[in-house]
C-alpha cells in the first residue's frame, strides 16, 4: 500500500525525542503507511494534548505512538482520552534517571486505561506494531510485514551458516 491517507500518528514530548523516534517514522515509510509527526507535551501543552487526543479517531487515525522521557506521562494520557490503541515508547532522555523513570511512567497504567509499552528507546518496534494493527484490514501491509519476519529470520540463518565454518560445536539442525 502507498497511502496518502493518515493512519498513524506519531507524537513525541520534545523534538530532543525525535533522534528515537525518528525510527517509528521510517519504518511506515518503507510500508507506505500514512502518518503524521508532530511534538505534544503533558507537561507543557496539556490543551495541546487534550485537542490532538480527543480529535485523532475522527480525523482518520488508527493507531497512535507517543514517546517521551522521565516523567512521561503523554502516552497514558493521550489514551486515557481516545479508544484508539495507544503505543508508548519509553526514552532515555536528558531528565531521565537511568531510562527506568520513563519506562515504569508508561507501562504501569492503571486497570482500564492500557498502554502498549515497547521496549527503551525502541521506536522501530513500535512502528512495526502500529503496522501490524493497520495490517489487520490491509492485505498489502499484512504482505509486507511476512516479508520483513522472513528477512529477519534469513538474516539469522545467514549467521548460522557464518558461524558453522569457524565454530563447529556440534548443533546441526
Ligand atoms: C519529556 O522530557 C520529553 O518527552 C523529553 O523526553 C524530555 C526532555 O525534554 P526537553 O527538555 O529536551 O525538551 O517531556
Amino acid at each position: 500500500m502507498q497511502s496518502n491517507t493518515t493512519l498513524v500518528g506519531i507524537v513525541m514530548g520534545s523534538d530532543s525525542d525525535l533522534p528515537v523516534m525518528q525510527a517509528a517514522a521510517e519504518f511506515l515509510k518503507q510500508l507506505g503507511i500514512g502518518f503524521e509527526l508532530t511534538i505534544v507535551s503533558a507537561h507543557r501543552t496539556p490543551q495541546r494534548l487534550m485537542d490532538y487526543a480527543s480529535t485523532a479517531k475522527q480525523r482518520g487515525i488508527k493507531v497512535v505512538i507517543a514517546g517521551a522521557g522521565g516523567a512521561a506521562h503523554l502516552p497514558g494520557m493521550i489514551a486515557s482520552v481516545t479508544t484508539l490503541p495507544v503505543i508508548g515508547v519509553p526514552i532515555k532522555s536528558s531528565n531521565s534517571i537511568d531510562g527506568w523513570d520513563s519506562v515504569l511512567s508508561i507501562l504501569q497504567m492503571p486497570n482500564g486505561v492500557p498502554v502498549a509499552t515497547v521496549a527503551l528507546n525502541a521506536a522501530k518496534n513500535a512502528g512495526i506494531l502500529a503496522a501490524q494493527i493497520i495490517g489487520l484490514q490491509d492485505d498489502a501491509v499484512s504482505a509486507q510485514l511476512y516479508s520483513y519476519k522472513a528477512q529477519l529470520q534469513d538474516e539469522v540463518l545467514g549467521k548460522v551458516e557464518k558461524l558453522k565454518g569457524s565454530w563447529n560445536n556440534g548443533f546441526d539442525a
